[in-house]
């Protein structure tokens, strides 16, 4: 693996075979591709509900992408099996299905395209693919350049899975007009009112060539005949035999018989996506067909990814982690925010931190998105479990389960936005109900989403939990209605005393009486928790509905959990002398080279009053895996404790890199959503990325970037200046773009200095706050801070 820095950071892999699993994504308001390093592809477009145009050979069942996804060989795919029509060898690209050993292979990752350069026998071969802005197809460039002094004769044949596409109907042939193969199907439904849903779907796949084929094949059975997708029985013959598929399994193969002389150059564009009917394929040829129309649109679709760009960038002098932060975390951050994980009813938590992590690239979007959110609040204070995000959408999967956390995000996240632009007037907005007409303010919005919480707890004042909290799958600690979560408790007392502190931060005029009265409801629950679920060195998770507390020594399995320690932290429920104890618990229980787990030991079998959480397998998602989610709100709460040498510590085991990758599995582009935990239960997995790029994780780790670790945090008055540098980073410098102001920092570790010293354009600033940045100035700024000891 191979990274280069600078404007256009590319990540490579230069082995088939060393991480079969890496992936690269890229994505598109209406669509999404997961696109793995043998030619393997996830790929999704909304319409505006999730659906496929490249399909496995089975009937799949609706679901989110799957974590650690694993490919089988006639997983969906695109390849290009290469015949060289003299010597009669057959090779696929870039590596499946045959795979056969290439003289050399590169697997590259850029912002906006994923590529292959593979060299073999002579033949040097680029492929290429990007999406465009908004529309519904895959762009693929495939370039053959013969690097030999002689005449080669070769056939390229473009294999894209179209696969499985319904039970009721589905069909392919050749298309001589729009010189492409079109697959058909009607997308199976029993209930007649789904008639009037399908009926505008794009039910046809296209794959669409710039170059009239030889032949073709669009049989995928046939064309695998006996010899298997290793070495296919169609390609024996001279040419293909120009197959339809008629209730068969469509495929889309074309063959180009071409002839090379010595250094000459071949390329062939490729169109593959959904449409609805012929005319709309015909739009999308008219559109990006030809050489000029793809740059334009590879112009275009850059643009938009660079369109990501957050507020910092930083030189650390470690090319990894510069290069993770100023590249690859806000693009991932910017995926999140702006196409809401492609899905059309996001969970209100995802939706609300997904939003937060905007609010450092486009904080007008994070704005609306709040807006949206608390309109679909009920009058009765209780948030939704999911935020609908077109008129038609419902709420479906995990959000027809209730959660009792979906008040707590928004005062929480809340100040990241207003930190960043100093907009008290969103408080202020008039905003209606999902079931009501009468417009509150965004304030009062938030404060009885508080009041709820506030009610949703029991005699002890515990939050009860219902069927979850944060965490999704713990449903049945608390379904009979009386179970409490600790976790919740103390992100309620959090929310709470944040929202009071923003309000007097930010002057916001409020009810005294009323915030009197919330102090007091977060002190209580933090003595709650205390007094309830404090066992010794740790808090426990929570009490059943059968009363029993659990998360604590006395369990054998699930003894710890760490979302309550790290929340205990940022609540104040914790003295410095229990944080002592649980960061040593923790140390000893939980920490592994890839991170915090997010308990220990993970569940092995069913506990009843715990739930769906102890049934998924050891060391993975929620039951014990390096959750990232959870592991980044310990490193936030680490440094709100003052904790930097550990919080930064954890947050290097974090960051995917070269290093670790033969570890986790996956390339330094994405923070995946786990690590495999169960690190003493079953180390040989431990480590093994999910490979799944969905994750709350993002927009934490951004702000521990930017507020903590630089410490250039906004504030009502103007930038605080607080670095939070370790003893092993003496220096960092770069660029933070606040409010429009463009700040040129560096901050070091110095000797000469016993406090921290600010200079802002040479001259010393008294307090820590760079009160009156002009937007559109340019600053510099420079920190110098005492040595951290070791
Ligand atoms: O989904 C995430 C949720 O999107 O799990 C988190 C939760 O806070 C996020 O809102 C922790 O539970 O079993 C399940 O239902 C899982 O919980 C998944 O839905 C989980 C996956 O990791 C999705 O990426």
């Amino acid at each position: 693996v191979e990274t280069n820095c600078g404007n256009l950071s590319k990540v490579k892999l230069t082995s088939p075979t060393a991480l079969p699993n890496a992936t690269g994504f890229l994505w598109n308001q209406n669509m999404v591709m997961q696109v793995n390093c043998r030619g393997y592809v996830n790929s999704l477009f909304m319409q505006p509900e999730p659906a496929k145009y490249s399909y496995a050979p089975n009937m799949e069942a609706k679901s989110f992408i799957q974590p650690e996804h694993s490919y089988f060989s006639h997983h969906p795919g695109r390849f290009f099996y290469l015949k060289d029509e003299d010597s009669g060898e057959i090779i696929s690209l870039p590596y499946e299905p045959m795979r056969v050993q290439l003289d050399s292979f590169s697997f590259e990752l850029a912002d906006s395209h994923i590529a292959w350069l593979i060299e073999h026998r002579g033949l040097k071969i680029e492929v290429k693919v990007n999406l465009t802005e908004f529309d519904l197809v895959e762009c693929w460039l495939f370039s053959v350049t013969n690097a030999t002094d002689k005449i080669r004769n070769i056939s390229v044949y473009p294999y894209f899975t179209i696969g499985y596409m319904s039970w009721m109907n589905q069909s392919a042939t050749y298309n001589e007009s729009l010189n492409a193969i079109v697959g058909d199907c009607v997308t199976p439904y029993q209930k007649v009112e789904d008639y009037f849903k399908h009926k505008d779907f794009k039910d046809k796949t296209f794959f669409l060539s710039d170059t009239k084929p030889s032949a073709w094949h669009a049989n995928q059975k046939v064309f695998e005949g006996e010899g298997g997708l290793h070495q296919p029985t169609a390609l024996q013959a001279d040419l293909l035999q120009n197959v339809d598929a008629r209730y068969e399994t469509p495929v889309a193969v074309m063959q180009f018989k071409q002839k090379l002389l010595a250094g000459e150059q071949k390329s062939y564009q490729f169109l593959f996506g959904p449409a609805k009917d012929d005319a709309e394929i015909a739009t999308i040829k008219e559109k990006y067909l030809g050489e000029q129309k793809l740059i334009a649109a590879r112009k275009d679709y850059l643009a938009y990814i660079k369109q990501g760009k957050a507020c910092v960038t930083v030189d650390s002098g470690n090319a990894g982690f510069d290069d993770f932060f100023n590249h690859w975390l806000p693009r991932q951050m910017f995926y999140h925010g702006d196409v809401n994980r492609l899905s059309t009813d996001p969970q209100t938590r995802n939706y609300i931190q997904d939003n937060m992590g905007m609010a450092f690239i486009h904080p007008e979007k994070t704005r609306q998105a709040y807006i949206l959110a608390v309109s679909q609040q009920t009058i009765n204070g209780a948030m939704p479990e999911g935020v609908l995000l077109y008129k038609d959408a419902e709420l479906k999967y995990i959000n027809q389960v209730p959660h009792a956390d979906h008040g707590v995000w928004l005062p929480i996240c809340l100040l990241v936005y207003l930190n960043e632009t100093g907009d008290v007037s969103l408080l202020n907005e008039l905003i209606s109900f999902a079931d009501s007409t009468e417009k509150q303010t965004f304030s009062r919005h938030i404060e009885l989403a508080l009041d709820y919480l506030i009610k949703a707890t029991d005699h002890r004042r515990l939050s009860f939990i219902e069927q979850g909290d944060w965490c999704d799958p713990m449903n049945m600690v608390g379904y009979k209605g009386k179970g409490v979560s600790a976790w919740l408790s103390l992100a309620t007392a959090y929310a709470i005393t944040m929202w009071c502190d923003l309000c007097e931060e930010y002057n916001i005029s409020v009810n005294q009486q009323r915030h009197e009265e919330y102090r007091l409801a977060a002190k209580m629950m933090n003595n709650a928790v205390n007094q309830h679920l404090w066992h010794d060195k740790w808090f426990a998770r929570g009490i059943t509905d059968e009363g029993r507390v659990f998360g604590t020594d006395k369990d054998v399995e699930g003894k710890i959990f760490l979302n309550p320690q790290s929340w205990a932290m940022l609540s104040g429920a914790s003295s410095k002398e229990q944080q002592t104890k649980m960061i040593t618990a923790i140390s000893k229980q939980l920490i592994t080279p890839q991170g915090a787990m997010m308990l220990a030991p993970s569940y092995t079998a069913m506990v009843e009053d715990v739930g769906r959480i102890t049934q998924k397998h050891p060391g993975v998602s929620e039951n014990g895996s390096v959750y990232n989610h959870a592991a980044i709100f310990y490193i936030y709460a680490l440094y709100q404790v003052g904790q930097n040498d550990l919080a930064f510590d954890l947050l290097s085991k974090m960051l995917p890199s070269i290093d670790n990758a033969k570890v986790t599995g996956q390339l330094p582009i994405y923070v995946p959503n786990y690590y495999r935990g169960a690190y003493h239960q079953l180390p040989e997995q431990a480590g093994r990325s999910s490979h799944l790029f969905n994750t709350g994780t993002t927009s934490w780790l951004y702000r521990c970037l930017v507020e903590e670790l630089c410490g250039l945090k906004g504030c009502a008055t103007g930038l605080k200046v607080a670095p939070k540098l370790p003893s092993s980073m003496k220096q960092i410098s770069g660029q933070r773009l606040f409010r429009k102001a463009i700040i040129d920092f560096e901050l070091y570790q110095q000797s000469e200095v016993d406090t921290v010293e600010i200079l802002l354009d040479g001259q010393v600033v008294t307090g820590n706050i760079l009160g009156d940045l002009k937007a559109g100035q340019q600053y510099k700024l420079l920190v110098k801070l005492p040595i951290v000891e070791q």
